[in-house]
């Protein structure tokens, strides 16, 4: 093997609406892309993206870990110097691109599109949000597309409204599209009780993190069965050995690498899941084509073949780094096609911030 050459770049990609988060609202998703390569033919890549409102660390913070990342990965022997460099130490945003380059670079995802008995389709949440009007459009838009599920988010304005487009989307949607909703701790125990009347016969797959106060999910899931599956929740308790067997009340656990701190971490927080009977939901955080070809290997290898996974991000990126974009068909990712993007990634269009 060649001495690897590490480079990193950073991406400014505008976004086709502004993206309301906790605190913020973007209209331009920023990340690093890490490149480890040895040769034209040999490279493996990683997406940072650090999301503002909901990652710890900010884009400096992942800048200034990588830097020192790649100053303590020992270039001659990247792979024991990747795995001596501390990954338990770096920020989650960064652990997730580094451990991804690292891998592709040992296998490439060109050469390597599916691993033998790998699956070659993943199938896709769709991702609904915004006013009555905007959701009632989009929804139309998904008529017939072949989507298996779609998550609605609520939680962002009166409680009367959300329940009218939950209601919505199932009418115009039909029955045989998997509905999740998703309240990001809107609500206080009350509100919350209202919403789950108002959609009662919806027959919704789950709902993410409806409360405020997490300590007393339980609590409404016991009263009025609703299925609550965990996200925030998640990001808090990873770590603790407890977790997620001691959290079987609820339905499902959304898992977001990026925040988690990476593939490792999320593969054996979804075996986990898997044996306490809870979905484990693979999930993006508005990362680029880069990050999503990542995540969407990753659920292809950690979680089961119809379970719909929540990457339904990629139409908010008016532009990615790469440059042929991956097409979703019949609501489906298709990781060979994928591969076949990810060699088009552009790096003339990022500004390369390290070369080590
Ligand atoms: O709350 O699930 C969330 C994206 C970034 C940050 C938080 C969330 C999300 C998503 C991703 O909703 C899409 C999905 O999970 O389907
Ligand atoms: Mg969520």
């Amino acid at each position: 093997m060649n001495t690897p050459l590490i480079e990193v770049f950073r991406y400014d990609l505008p976004l086709t609406r502004p993206l309301p988060l906790r605190h913020v609202t973007l209209d331009t998703r920023s990340g690093l892309i890490v490149k480890i390569s040895d040769g034209p033919d040999n490279a493996g890549y990683g997406d940072i993206a650090p999301l503002p409102g909901f990652s710890a660390e900010s884009l400096d913070d992942a800048i200034g870990a990588v830097t020192e990342w790649t100053r303590r990965a020992d270039a001659v022997r990247v792979i024991e110097g990747i795995e001596a460099a501390g990954r338990d130490a770096l920020p989650p945003s960064v652990r997730f691109g580094v451990e991804t380059a690292t891998w592709q670079f040992l296998a490439p995802v060109e050469h390597n599109p599916g691993q033998p008995g790998m699956r070659r389709h993943v199938p896709l949440s769709a991702l609904l949000s915004g006013d009555f009007e905007t959701v009632a459009r989009d929804a139309h838009a998904l008529c017939g597309s072949g989507y298996r599920a779609v998550k609605l988010k609520v939680g962002a304005q009166a409680v009367e409204d959300d329940i009218d487009c939950a209601r919505l989307v199932r009418r115009i949607l039909g029955h045989d599209i998997a509905l999740r909703l998703d309240a990001n701790r809107a609500w206080d125990f009350t509100t919350a009780c209202r919403f789950v009347q108002g959609i009662n016969d919806l027959d919704v797959e789950y709902i993410e993190e409806p409360l405020a106060s997490a300590g007393r999910l339980w609590e409404l899931a016991v009263e009025t069965s609703v299925p609550i599956a965990l996200d925030e929740t998640v990001v808090e308790r990873i770590g603790d050995p407890a977790f997620p067997a001691d959290s079987t009340w609820a339905g499902a656990v959304i898992l977001k690498p990026t925040l988690l701190g990476g593939a490792h971490v999320t593969t054996a927080c979804a075996a986990s899941a898997f044996k306490a009977g809870l979905k484990p939901v693979i999930s993006a955080c508005f990362e680029s084509g880069v990050g999503l070809i990542a995540l969407a290997r990753l659920a292809a290898l950690a979680t089961w073949y119809d379970l719909p996974v929540g990457l339904g991000t990629y139409d908010w990126l008016a532009e990615d780094v790469l440059g042929v974009r991956f097409q979703i068909e019949n609501g489906m990712l298709d990781l060979a096609e994928m591969a076949r993007c990810l060699i088009t990634l552009d790096t003339s269009k990022m500004t390369k911030i390290l070369h080590v």
